[in-house]
């Protein structure tokens, strides 16, 4: 960024005040080309961000919302705000440790009203704003929404609009368009949208917009607030708008990159006292070709290099979301009963490759968790084997849809959570750290967990057998790593863990991903005299009764380990069976996800401040044997003592991650 930048002027949003339209033009294309530059390097939401740059700032030139209230559904596309309130010296450090949160986060900005990530929710959270500021005496803060078109199909969002149109004050809902999900848009609004963009031609609206207004009663007050309106604003009305039925003005579709239109519009609109939709037509990735053209890859892109006309995206190892669609192709192949369901993930979940296979057997609902679940409920009650292919974060919406539609009828849905554990760059809004809470309390589910690539297919194929009840399997955001025991991978039996490696001191019940982290403190602990087992638990529901058992009448300590908050997690569940067993509960420590946020970063850091890595677990079990004053921990307090020297950090994990 050269002296002469303009975006380096701007502290808060008032400075744009004193810009003209043009320079907002070079600003706007100051802000893309920052946005892009950092995401090259670090990662992040690109095309979402790109399209909203001229929105974003003829928003904050005619709104001030250090005031009024600006509310972003799922909030992937907020980077230009943060970076005109006051976050452009955090944008080096995108979405990392102490720098900008990939999405609005109140802890960095009091422009930042919500911390949130999961679509669908910005239309009620500014419903209920604006309640309250009319409650509290403050009806003149303005509230907007903006929501794209295709989370303004899900569920929440359209329970918001229902409401919405009840509001008796100032309200707008800005409806970004950009024709597109992350892949493409799913369902009937889809092609609704696609329509209106393709017949309304915006300067064709005015004789329209007349006709219609002269058919409403006297005194309606479409009409009077028509009489207030613009020429511009007026011929941009659409009373056959979708929206307009649920008691909103309609205006639009307009377009969402002329500045000078989109100020002019908000001026009109923004002090209108009844709810207001603005329908703005956007290009997604807009600025760059690359992005514009393939807005799908340049969603949320890793680093990527621009060479001229060449983008190479940096290229990662082989991940589980990949190991996972290979082995549910397998499964497919093998058995036609097999069906996939995602909720508007395809390339997230690794179906974007599955699809294509099987057009009449997988299937992207579009941003509908509730109706994800509910589908594979209907298919499973007709002898379809459904594996609904899910975000552990983004199954949350369709919890009591998996308990009353799924588990009391005891019907065998199968439930593939991808990205459980701790996401990285995403942050809090995005951890899988609830899943096995939430779901262990449901009857007659089994609750599975893979640590490798062999691990995930033996549980895809205990579940596709598993015919008398719902099912569960997690596996992290990462890279599968050296598989432990390969071609020798027992199959997974209901209810049994798998010894992965011996020792006396202590046993390491892992579930999940973290068991990697155990074998290499296994492996540290092994040079300082301390034998530990690692056993692979595999489930949390049952939990393996019969190997705790022999545990604890051996006396043998347990730390039961998981990337899953500690609170109701596996370890809860291995204390509950002890209780219930009668099983001494006084040598079990557990150690899992904290019970605070964890916040943006690599996973390897998330990992290490949760104290679940490798180190994490060698200290906890020095601690462990230390405080039982067991003849391990005695060794171990001796050499410690004759050694001053600072413990070996642990041997990494062998994977390459993302
Ligand atoms: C409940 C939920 N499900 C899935 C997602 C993942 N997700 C993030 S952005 C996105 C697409 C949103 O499309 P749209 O609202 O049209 O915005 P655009 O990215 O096109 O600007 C999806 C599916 C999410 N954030 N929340």
């Amino acid at each position: 960024m050269s002296d002469e930048s303009l975006l380096r002027q701007i502290s808060t949003p008032r400075d744009l005040r004193g810009l003209s339209v043009d320079q907002l033009g070079d600003l706007a294309a100051e802000v893309r080309r920052a946005i892009c530059d950092q995401v090259s390097q670090s990662g992040g939401h690109l095309a979402p961000n790109l399209g909203v740059v001229e929105l974003t700032l003829a928003l904050h030139r005619v709104f001030d919302f250090s005031r009024d209230r600006l509310l972003f559904d799922v909030g992937h596309q907020c980077y230009a705000h943060k970076l005109i309130t006051g976050r452009l010296p955090l944008l080096s450090r995108l979405r990392q440790r102490d720098g900008m949160a990939g999405f609005p986060e109140p802890h960095e900005s009091s422009y930042d009203l919500f911390s949130v990530g999961h679509a669908g929710t910005g239309i009620s959270t500014a419903v209920g704003m604006a309640r309250g500021d009319t409650l509290n005496d403050e009806g003149d803060r303005r509230v907007v929404a903006l929501v794209g078109d295709s989370s303004i199909v899900n569920g929440v969002a359209m329970e918001g609009m229902n409401n919405a149109g009840t509001l008796n004050r100032q309200f707008l809902v800005i409806l970004n368009d950009n024709g597109m999900s992350i892949g493409k848009p799913q369902g009937a609004l889809a092609g609704y949208f696609d329509k209106i963009r393709i017949s309304h031609a915006y300067t064709g609206l005015k004789g329209r917009a007349h006709e219609v207004l002269k058919h409403l009663p006297a005194g309606h007050w479409i009409e009077q607030i028509y009489h207030r309106l613009g020429e511009m604003t007026k011929a941009a009305l659409d009373h056959s708008h979708f929206f307009e039925h649920f008691g909103l003005l309609c205006i639009g579709p307009v377009d969402g990159h002329d500045l000078d239109g989109l100020i002019t519009m908000l001026e009109e609109i923004k002090d209108i006292d009844r709810p207001v939709l603005l329908h703005v037509k956007t290009v997604k990735g807009k600025g760059f070709d690359f992005c514009s053209d393939d807005p799908t890859t340049f969603h949320s892109p890793k680093p990527f290099k621009v060479s001229g006309c060449r983008v190479e995206l940096s290229s990662g190892g082989r991940s589980f979301t990949t190991a996972y669609a290979d082995a549910l192709t397998d499964l497919m192949n093998r058995d036609e009963k097999v069906t996939a369901v995602t909720a508007g993930m395809p390339d997230g979940t690794g179906l974007s490759e599955v699809i294509p296979r099987f057009p009449e057997r997988a299937f992207d609902v579009g941003i509908a968790e509730e109706h994800a679940v509910d589908m594979s409920a209907g298919m499973a009650k007709t002898g379809l084997k459904p594996f609904v292919t899910i975000y552990s974060t983004f199954m949350q919406r369709g919890i009591d849809q998996v308990f009353q539609e799924v588990a009391l009828q005891g019907l065998p849905v199968r439930f593939c959570m991808d990205r459980a554990g701790l996401v990285g760059g995403d942050g809090a809004v995005h951890h899988g750290f609830m899943d096995i809470a939430a779901f262990r309390s449901m009857p007659g589910m089994a609750l599975m967990a893979a640590i490798d690539e062999p691990t995930l297919r033996a549980a895809l194929e205990l579940m596709r057998m598993r015919n008398d009840g719902p099912s569960a399997v997690r596996y992290p955001r990462d890279n599968v790593p050296d598989a432990v025991q390969g071609e020798r991978t027992p199959e997974f039996q209901l209810g049994k863990a798998n010894l992965l490696a011996g020792g006396n001191d202590l046993a390491v019940l892992a579930y999940g991903f973290p068991a990697n982290h155990a074998l290499a403190a296994r492996s540290e602990l092994a040079r300082e005299g301390i034998s530990v087992a690692v056993y692979d638990a595999r489930f949390a529901k049952p939990v393996d009764v019969e190997l705790i058992r022999a545990l604890t009448e051996a006396r043998v300590p347990i730390l039961t380990l998981e990337d899953h908050q500690t609170i109701g997690g596996f370890g809860s569940c291995v204390l509950e069976a002890c209780n219930d067993e009668r099983l001494p509960t006084e040598s079990v420590y557990r150690l899992g996800l904290p019970d605070r946020w964890i916040y943006q970063g690599s996973r390897t850091e998330q990992e290490a401040e949760a104290g679940i890595d490798a180190d994490g677990v060698v200290r906890q079990v020095r601690r462990i044997l230390a405080e039982r004053g067991s003849s391990a921990g005695r060794r171990l307090a001796a050499s410690q003592t004759a050694s001053a020297a600072p413990a070996a950090t642990v041997r990494p994990l062998r994977v390459t991650r993302r």
